[in-house]
Formats: structure tokens, C-alpha cells, sequence
């Protein structure tokens, strides 16, 4: 196993030798797995092209070491334990040993209907174990998965099943959410109703068994497909530098675009990350929160803790169904030693009332993890006290989808804790700080905008079928150096402290967006002339949508309106990406070039228009004050 550092001074150890020495340090961890060829080489880079290797020449399967490897030692130990939607369902669970199987025959199921190596597989499913079974079972061909969270809309799962060309797309019938139930593969079947043409095959699991139209020729049902397969599947021989997945996630411009991680990067430093920010022992019951359609839910509820041989707790539920005491009455009944969700669902909790958690029993709880965007103090201080109780010390993780791990976070136990503060860079990564002209920002007590400036075995290789964009996005904006997109502050002591996005992706319930898709949404609605879209403070989300419309014919009646607005965004984009407040306006504040001042916006957004600085360059001045007139508060 990768190293699991113990103490400050073993902390502080591995760091000084992961930045003296980066390719031995990343060698002795990568010697701790299987290979099915060692490398040649261990890290090969330049951030210009930007091309980075990690492990060259190296042949593996991730699966073999988040399976095969277990076996010997682990075979009957849990693997995937999973917690149903229905609290008064059963907990189904599965050994290393029936994870292997699972996969494997998934993985000849897959080979049956064509899929090879290289080809790209699209998932839209809930939160079950069949998920993460044919996540896995895809990596074990060779196949790159493209997971989509299920929440998008048919609109937004046919642009990413398009722009990376998958053969497959795997589903389910229905999904229970709560109260809900959600026709998943109705919207499948929307959403290759739009020239989905690389689209071979649609592979659908049973979930709640509700009646689903199948098209013949191209949809199968998973029991018919999987069942009857063999348990024996050889894993294919993947280069290191293969692509392992493509996950899309939002930016300034544009559509959002296809993150791709490697092979064997992606595996070590998932694996080493989870072991030290969680400090996971064996025997422990570790439950992220998120979901798989997330990076958050690929490399800390699947691959790093399955790699690390843990027990890993899938949820199907939201936190607030049957009452805002689902997640801590799971931590009571699975005893739960290591839980990690994020600050919207933590505020959320928060407002219901402590009643909610004081009744349950978090002994087992050893570390509380945060993650997805900044954690406020009164949130950090309710999580602290009412969860950790003394005995859980929070870790609020700073990365990205990029970034593929954890980058910046206490380590519990061994580094202190100091609310809203990420902290501390992991052992392999060195995070610096630029001012706008790149400056670098010395010394402590300081604030700028946050980079990295050498590559780490977990980060981002390109973007799916548009390497020019990955250079533009991230590597073109201070030379030398990734550019993550946040500002932070660095404290007296060199501490972490994430600021927030410096770009215009805003960041609502730990869901990212850029504020330009939104727009891009609203604007299909035919009587909306332009738009313009800013984040807001907002109490449970972090950040509320505020969206600002010039419209082309008067609206009698602004209520519907704003009703249309939402479902033309809903189909767009899916219902995590509607306004909380649509202003209708006659004009947006421009510079004289034409660009929309977002920073007068956002203040007004924020009512906080004491001081809006320099308005009389603008081209259209006047029209400042009618958007602060009409502020929705
Ligand atoms: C893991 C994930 C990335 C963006 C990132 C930040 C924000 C994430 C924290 C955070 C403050 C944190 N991937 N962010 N974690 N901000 N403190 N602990 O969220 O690609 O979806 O989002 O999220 O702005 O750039 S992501």
C-alpha cells in the first residue's frame, strides 16, 4: 500500500521529499501496485503543449488493484456497501470477492455488445451499486467511461454523449430520489432523439421496475445481458498514459468540456490521497456523500477507497428524506468511522434544527470531511460540534475535477484544524500564489491567485478532443504554472485558505456552472433578447443564480414568464441550473466595448451597492440605476 503518514514529522517528511525528489517519491508509491509492465520512466512534462506522462511505458488495469489484488486478503471483507433510498429497505452489500464477479461478468456483457478498448461508454444512473459495477467493468475492457450526473436534462447528456462520440450509453429504468421517481431512461431515449448517432446500444438496469419502452435492436436489458456471462474476464493491458475516464465539467466559455484522466497517474494518487486525508484503517466503514457523477464521487467513493481495499458506503437517498436526520441515523446504524460530504448539505442539515443529529450516536466517527466549495464558519463550527464532537476533526478538502485528488487539507490528527482553511498542500504538491500579472506572491499573510506549478500524478492530461482548450483554459494564463481559477489566502502560519472562483463559474450547492451556460440556456426562451448571469451569496447553496433578462415584447404577466424562463433552463440544462431571481431589465451596464459589467451586477445581486466605483465610462450609465430600482432582494 501507498505510504499513510502517521505524525507531523512524517507529514512534513514526505513533503520535503515529494518536492526534492517528485519522481522518486511518486515511483516508491506506484511500487506499491500491480503492474503488468513497470515503467520506464516516471514523469515526462513540459506545461507549454501542456503534455505531461506519468509512468511511462508503465502497463496496468486499475481494476486489477481495486479487485483482483484484494482477493487474497480481502476476499470476504465488504467492498461496496450500499444504503437504498428507503430507510426500511435492507443494506446490500458486496464482498471484494462478489465485486470481482460482479465486474467481471458486467466486463464480458460489455465485450458481448461490441465494446473494446478505447471506445467511450456514457452512464445515467443513480446512485446504486450496478453503477459502480459497470463503471469498473468498463475500466477492466479498457473502455472510457463518461459518466453524466443524472440530474441533467436530455439536452445536456446528448452534448456530452456527442462531443466524445460514445457507443454506449448505460441506464436504468427509473431512480428513487427521496419522494421521487425519475423516468431515467425516458430521458435516454430524449436525448438520442437528437442525432446521438455513434449510440449502438443502451444498456438498461432494473432499478424500481417501472414500465420502460425498449427499442429493438439497440436497447438490452442488463439481467439479460449480464447474468448469463462468465466470471472470468482478463483485464486489458492499459498504457499509463491511456485514458481511464472523461468526466465534463463547466468553465467561463462555452459548453462544458470533457476532463480526461490516465491510467496510472489517476490510480496512485487517488489511492495515496484517500489513505492519508482519511487516515483509513482497515476494518473501517468509510461513506462519501456525493454522487458518482461527480469527480468527488469517481475517486473518493470508487476508486481511491476500493483501491485502498475499503469499505466504501454507496447512498441512493438525498440528506433530507424521510427527515434531516438521514445521513447521521446511516452514520448510527453502519457505524460510520470516516464521513465526507459537502457545505450545502451541511447548512442545509444546520437549519433544520440540531434535533436532527443530537439523538444519534457518532461515536464511530473518526474524521468528517468538506468538500465542493468554501465552508462558512457558523457551518464549519455546527459541523464541528454537532457531528465531530470532539473526537471527528474536519478536513475541508480543496480540488478540483481537474486535479483529479485532493490537493490542499488538514490531515487529521496529524495537522491542526482552523475553520474555513483547506490548509495544507498533500505530500506532491506545490500550490504558489500570483498576482495578475503573475507575479508571485512570497511570504505569508498574503492573497492571490492560486496555481500549482508541478505536475502531480492525479492532474488532468487534456480535454476531450480539444487539446488547444485545455492549454487556453489552464496553462496559458501564467507560464509555467496550472492555473486553478481560485483566488486563496495564504495565513501566517502557510495555511490554505480558498477565496472562491476568480472566473465566471459560480459554484451553487457544490454544483459547478458557468454563468455563460446559463445564459446561453435562457436566452433559447424566443422573447429573451440578452442575458446576463452572476452568483449571489445565498445561505444553504454558497451561491444563488441571478440572472438578469432584456426582453423583445412586453410580458403581461411576469410570474409565467419567469415560470418559462425556469423550464427553458430545466431542459437545457436540468433543474440545478434555474435562477433563484430573474430581473427583468431594459438594458445591461456595457463598457464601451460591449462588454457586460458583471462586477456591477454581481454587487447589485449581492445588495451591496455602496460603492459600484466608476460608472461614467460605461456606454449606458443610466441604466445602473434601473437595475438597482428593480434589485430582487
Ligand atoms: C471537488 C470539486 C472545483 C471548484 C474549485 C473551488 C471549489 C472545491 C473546495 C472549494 C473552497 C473547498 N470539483 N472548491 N473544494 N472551494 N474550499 N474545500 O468540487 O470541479 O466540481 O469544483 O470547487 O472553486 O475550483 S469541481
Amino acid at each position: 500500500m501507498t505510504l499513510q503518514v502517521k505524525s507531523l514529522a512524517e507529514y512534513k517528511d514526505a513533503y520535503q521529499r515529494s518536492v526534492n525528489d517528485p519522481e522518486g517519491f511518486w515511483a516508491e508509491q506506484a511500487e506499491t501496485f500491480h503492474w503488468q509492465k513497470k515503467w520506464d520512466k516516471t514523469l515526462d512534462w513540459n506545461f507549454k503543449d501542456p503534455d505531461v506522462k506519468w509512468f511511462v511505458g508503465g502497463k496496468l488495469n486499475i481494476t486489477e488493484n481495486c479487485l483482483d489484488r484484494h482477493l487474497a486478503d480481502r476476499g470476504d471483507q465488504v467492498a461496496i456497501l450500499f444504503e437504498p433510498n428507503d430507510p426500511s429497505q435492507a443494506n446490500i452489500s458486496y464482498t471484494y470477492k462478489e465485486l470481482h464477479a460482479a465486474v467481471c461478468k458486467t466486463a464480458n456483457a460489455l465485450k458481448a455488445s461490441g465494446i473494446q478498448k478505447g471506445d467511450r461508454v456514457c452512464f445515467y444512473m443513480p446512485m446504486v451499486p450496478e453503477l459502480a459495477i459497470a463503471v469498473l467493468a468498463c475500466a477492466r475492457v479498457g473502455a472510457i467511461h463518461s459518466v453524466v450526473f443524472a440530474g441533467f436534462s436530455a439536452q445536456a447528456l446528448a452534448d456530452r454523449i456527442k462531443d466524445s462520440t460514445c457507443k454506449m450509453v448505460i441506464c436504468s429504468d427509473y431512480n428513487n430520489r427521496g419522494a421521487k421517481n425519475i423516468p431515467v431512461k425516458k430521458v435516454v431515449d430524449d436525448a438520442l432523439a437528437m442525432d446521438c448517432d455513434s449510440i449502438k446500444t443502451v444498456l438498461v438496469h432494473r432499478n424500481t421496475g417501472g414500465e420502460v419502452e425498449m427499442e429493438a435492436g439497440r436497447d438490452k436489458w442488463w439481467h439479460e445481458e449480464v447474468d448469463a456471462q462468465s466470471a472470468d474476464c482478463p483485464a486489458e493491458a492499459m498504457d499509463s498514459e491511456d485514458m481511464l475516464f472523461i468526466l465534463y465539467t463547466s468553465g467561463s466559455t462555452g459548453k462544458p468540456k470533457g476532463v480526461v484522466h490516465t491510467c496510472g497517474g489517476y490510480m496512485v494518487y487517488t489511492c495515496f490521497s484517500f489513505r492519508n486525508v482519511f487516515q483509513y484503517q482497515d476494518g473501517d466503514v468509510y461513506w462519501c456523500t456525493a454522487d458518482i457523477g461527480w469527480i468527488t464521487g469517481h475517486s473518493y467513493i470508487v476508486y481511491g477507497p476500493l483501491l485502498a481495499g475499503a469499505t466504501t458506503v454507496m447512498f441512493e437517498g438525498v440528506p433530507t428524506y424521510p427527515d434531516a436526520g438521514r445521513f447521521w441515523e446511516v452514520c448510527d446504524k453502519l457505524k460510520v468511522n470516516q464521513f465526507y460530504t459537502a457545505p450545502t448539505a451541511i447548512r442545509a442539515l444546520m437549519a433544520k434544527g440540531d434535533e436532527f443529529v443530537d439523538k444519534y450516536d457518532l461515536s464511530t466517527l473518526k474524521v468528517i470531511g468538506s468538500v465542493g466549495e468554501p465552508i462558512n464558519e457558523e457551518a464549519w463550527h455546527w459541523y464541528d460540534e454537532k457531528v465531530g464532537r470532539g473526537h471527528a476533526p474536519i478536513v475541508d478538502t480543496w480540488w478540483q475535477t481537474e486535479t483529479g485528488g485532493i490537493m490542499i487539507t488538514p490531515l487529521p490528527g496529524i495537522t491542526d484544524t482552523k475553520p474555513c482553511f483547506a490548509s495544507y498542500p498533500m505530500p506532491g504538491i506545490q500550490p504558489i500564489l500570483v498576482d495578475s500579472q503573475g507575479a508571485l506572491v512570497e511570504g505569508n499573510d498574503v492573497e492571490g491567485l492560486l496555481c500549482v506549478k508541478f505536475p502531480w500524478p492525479s492532474m488532468l492530461r487534456t480535454t476531450y478532443g480539444d487539446h488547444e482548450r485545455c492549454r487556453i483554459t489552464y496553462f496559458s494564463s501564467f507560464e509555467n504554472l496550472y492555473f486553478t481559477g481560485d483566488g486563496a489566502r495564504r495565513d501566517a502560519d502557510g495555511r490554505y485558505r480558498i477565496i472562491g472562483r476568480v472566473d465566471d463559474v459560480i459554484n451553487v450547492s457544490g454544483h459547478r456552472m458557468g454563468t455563460a451556460e446559463v445564459e446561453n440556456a435562457i436566452d433559447e426562451h424566443p422573447n429573451v433578447v440578452e442575458s446576463a448571469v452572476v452568483g449571489y451569496p445565498h445561505d444553504i447553496k454558497g451561491q444563488g443564480i441571478y440572472a438578469y433578462v432584456i426582453i423583445g415584447d412586453p410580458v403581461p404577466d411576469e410570474d409565467a414568464f419567469r415560470k418559462e424562463i425556469l423550464a427553458v433552463v430545466t431542459k437545457e440544462i436540468g433543474p440545478i441550473a434555474k435562477p433563484d431571481k430573474i430581473q427583468i431589465v431594459s438594458g445591461l451596464p456595457k463598457t464601451r466595448s460591449g462588454k457586460i459589467m458583471r462586477r456591477i451586477l454581481r454587487k447589485v445581486a449581492s445588495s451591496d451597492t455602496s460603492n459600484l466605483g466608476d460608472i461614467s465610462t460605461l456606454l449606458n450609465p443610466e441604466v445602473v440605476e434601473e437595475v438597482i430600482n428593480g434589485a430582487l432582494v
